[in-house]
């Protein structure tokens, strides 16, 4: 049997990825957008905006997001797409119509499209805490980063674009490395 799992060791020179960023909250989207671009550089990735591997969308906001990442996705040109927003509680109800509509938009775009499209989109009550995770603790953008990395690499498998990551497929399953266990 095979185990599927997403690589970050992989030749990056090929992968190819879309990043759409909301500019409402631009103060939160711009810092998100740094963390995600240093993480794509530093897995081997040509992030300027005039190279082939990273295309930038903006969008007026989060609630646009959906729409262009599944229009990005059926073009078929990009292994993974990192969508980038700041949705911030206010006082009325407009949070929560705009924040249910991007998380199931988002989640459809890469349903329906069957290309990885992470949902990078902080839902937050205050500036404070998505500026938080936006830089000032840590940059989620980061991690958004990690996740298309991983899930293009993992997609790659599935379709028999790439290797299967099978380094771990000799071992029996009780001596498997769980990454979530520190040892
Ligand atoms: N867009 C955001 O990205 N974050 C928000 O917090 C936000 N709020 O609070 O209104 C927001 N609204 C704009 C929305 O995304 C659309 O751009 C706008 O409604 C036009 O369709």
């Amino acid at each position: 049997m095979t185990i599927f799992e997403g690589t970050f060791a992989q030749d990056s020179s090929a992968l190819r990825f879309a990043i759409v960023i909301g500019r409402f909250n631009d103060l939160v989207t711009d810092k998100l957008l740094s963390g995600c671009q240093d993480c794509l550089k530093r897995h081997g990735i040509d992030v300027n905006p005039h190279g082939t591997q990273v295309d930038y969308v903006w969008v007026p906001g989060s609630f646009e997001v959906p729409l262009v990442s599944r229009q990005l996705a059926l073009s078929g040109n990009y292994d993974s797409i990192i969508c980038l927003g700041a949705i911030i509680r206010g006082n009325t109800p407009h949070f929560d119509y705009v924040a249910a509509e991007v998380a199931k938009g988002v989640a459809a775009a890469a349903f329906q499209t069957g290309t990885p499209v992470v949902f990078g989109i902080l839902t937050t009550d205050t500036m404070q805490q998505a500026l938080e995770r936006a830089g000032i603790k840590s940059n989620l953008g980061w991690n958004y980063a990690l996740n298309a990395l991983e899930m293009a690499s993992l997609i790659g498998q599935l379709r028999g674009e790439l290797p299967a990551n099978n380094a771990q497929a000799a071992l029996p399953v009780s001596q498997l490395k769980n990454p979530m266990l520190s040892e």
